[in-house]
């Protein structure tokens, strides 16, 4: 007979790390790691896949900085499919399927299009593909009457192109001696095969970090369900291009986890990660349905309730350190999702045995995530809610709620019937991502320093934990001083 009782849970607060020999300086340190079997990243952070955290534009910005976004699934397929496109496009040294208009669109048809993917100009090719022109902003920004056709006003060929293959140096001396921004890639029938930009050079200079896949274009995850036409939503993200796709649920020991994680591994060759979990038993479930990576945490978020609505849960250091015993000697890379409130905490998962953490509560304020900026008394916030509250499982307008089958609800009849397990609240705003993940990778150099461990492995391996009381607690936090001057790192909860 099993023990009634596990062993005692404990959490970030619970543990401190002890400081270790270390013989080096926290510039050499090297902070990559995987999200899963085959996805590598250079900082160990995900943007958590909700409604307030993550669209194509937080997930950009993570790529940018090393991380990686997962897109949420509480919105069509369709339009989930698209922000995958959007982040795909987004930067690479070049674009290998670049938007196109047709010469006898409008020009507020491609005005439309530019607006959409924050472009300054399209290539003119016909049905077939072939080449015809360009339109840019600059043959635009002169017209008035925007129901001409882009043919009218499109720069022609014979343009200066390159072939298919040209080098990145050769590409940008092209650019140069041409003081043009685009440089559409053609084969030898004409046929539009790519588009190198002399913006994607800057940017590719301005993120030396960034998370990138083969053909050099930004990383991106996205999230599916188990319910309905979850796996249609799945084989629409992997055609859209998709690093991995996360199945996504509060109850990841359950057996819909298990086969949808199956089903979409047997039809493609795209990683796959499922949860959550927050046992042992729960990441060898896992394990045998043939998962690439492992998502744990149930419970821990800072808008979740499952914990009291449900009495479910356990505690995340605890839950990421028993999950890691499962899947370290099955070799999946372990992601540690929510609960974390400092940057301390990513390194308190990492040593627990998480590979990367995920963050929502941390991520929602800054400026990339979906939803508005409120003023309330002088100050900025923005909105944030769990994927398991009421606004985010309820029927909007026409539009019915993707999110009520992360907490098997799907099939509960009316609004008034959803038993929620999130809340819905605001965090203080944040500004932009970059700043935000630069407070928390140093958080983390720092400790990887502290501890002497230069790689993330090095951390795992060395890392050793003290248990700490509620005085212990007390005496981490600042304390008997009334702060004067906000820390950008630290605000006190
Ligand atoms: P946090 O970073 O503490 O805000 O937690 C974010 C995580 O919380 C998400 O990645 C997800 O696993 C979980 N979550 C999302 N919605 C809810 C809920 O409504 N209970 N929980």
């Amino acid at each position: 007979v099993p023990e009634k009782f596990a062993t005692l849970g404990l959490t970030y607060d619970d543990v401190l790390l002890l400081p270790g020999a270390s013989d080096m300086t926290p510039d050499e340190i090297d902070t990559s790691s995987h999200i899963s079997k085959n996805v590598k990243v250079n900082i160990p952070l995900l943007s958590a896949a909700m409604d307030k955290v993550t669209e194509a534009r937080m997930a950009i910005a993570m790529a940018r900085q090393g991380g990686a976004g997962v897109l949420h699934r509480n919105l069509s397929i369709a339009d989930q499919a698209n922000q995958v496109d959007l982040v795909k496009r987004s930067e690479s040294g070049m674009v290998t399927d670049p938007i196109t208009v047709n010469p006898d669109a409008t020009l507020g048809e491609a005005d439309q299009l530019c607006a959409k993917f924050r472009i300054s100009g399209v290539p003119v090719t016909d049905r077939a593909g072939k080449l015809l022109g360009i339109v840019t902003n600059r043959d635009m920004a002169f017209e008035s009457d925007r129901t001409r056709q882009v043919r009218e006003v499109m720069t022609p060929m014979p343009l200066v192109t390159g072939k298919v293959g040209i080098s990145g140096v050769d590409a940008m001396e092209l650019l140069r001696r041409h003081k043009i921004e685009k440089l559409p890639l053609v084969d030898d029938a004409g046929l539009l095969k790519g588009l190198i930009t002399v913006k994607d050079f800057v940017k590719a200079e301005k993120y030396p970090n960034a998370a990138k896949d083969a053909d050099g274009r930004l990383l991106v995850g996205a999230a599916v369900g188990v319910a309905g036409d979850a796996y249609e939503r799945a084989q629409a993200l992997v055609e859209a291009g998709v690093d991995f796709i996360v199945v996504d649920t509060a109850h990841g020991h359950s057996r819909l986890v298990g086969d949808m994680v199956a089903k979409i591994k047997s039809n493609s060759t795209v990683d796959v990660i499922g949860g959550n979990i927050a046992t042992r038993d729960g990441a060898q479930s896992l394990i045998d349905a043939g998962v690439d990576g492992i998502k744990v945490g149930v419970g821990p978020g800072s808008i979740c309730t499952t914990r009291v609505v449900a009495g479910i849960g356990v505690p995340q250091v605890t839950a990421i350190y028993e999950a890691s015993l499962a899947a370290k000697a099955a070799g999946v890379p372990v992601i540690g999702d929510g609960g974390l409130q400092y940057s301390g905490d990513i390194a308190k998962a990492l040593v627990a045995g998480a590979d990367t953490v995920m963050l929502g509560s941390l991520l929602a304020g800054c400026e990339e995530s979906p939803g508005e900026l409120m003023f309330i008394n002088g100050k900025q916030f923005k909105s944030y809610r769990g994927m398991g509250s009421l606004g985010a499982m309820q029927t909007r307008g026409e539009q019915r709620s993707f999110s009520k089958d992360r907490y098997f609800q799907e099939g509960v009849a009316s609004d008034e019937k959803l038993v929620p397990e999130g809340i819905e609240g605001q965090v203080p705003y944040r500004g932009p991502l970059s700043s935000v993940v630069h407070q928390l990778t140093g958080g983390l150099r720092q400790s990887m320093f502290y501890v002497g461990g230069r790689t993330v492995p090095q951390l795992q391996e060395n890392g050793r934990f003290v248990r700490i009381t509620s005085a212990g607690l007390k005496e981490s936090h600042p304390h008997d001083i009334q702060m004067t001057v906000e820390a950008p790192n630290y605000t006190r909860r």
